[in-house]
């Protein structure tokens, strides 16, 4: 399923749509913390999954209980309804 770049409405939703994530520079971004590098990691690794079944991946970054996420569409140069569904599963598996 191709990717459906955002509409300005669905842009302008998005502080309801995904009240933990911030908008920084056109991407969606969000930032976990964990017990330790283990919980860091696991959760990960069950992104890592959400993101090869959607075919839609994160830009992120791990520093050992932290867990730094950015979300985007690299083939549109803008936010889809990919990272909103990519969203949505990660903020349900951080629990
Ligand atoms: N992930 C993200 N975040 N943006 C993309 O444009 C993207 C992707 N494209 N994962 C996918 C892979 C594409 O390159 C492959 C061919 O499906």
């Amino acid at each position: 399923m191709p990717a459906q770049r955002l509409t300005p409405a669905a842009l302008a939703a998005l502080p309801a749509t995904l009240p933990a994530w911030t908008l920084r520079e056109g991407r969606l971004h969000r930032e976990f913390r964990f017990a330790d590098f283990s919980a860091a990691f696991g959760f990960m690794t069950r992104v890592a999954l959400a993101a090869e079944q959607l075919g839609h991946h994160p830009d992120w970054s791990n520093v050992w209980n932290r867990v730094s996420i950015t979300l985007s569409t690299h083939d549109l140069g803008a936010l889809s309804d990919l990272d909103v569904e990519l969203a949505r599963r990660i903020d349900v598996l951080a629990g």
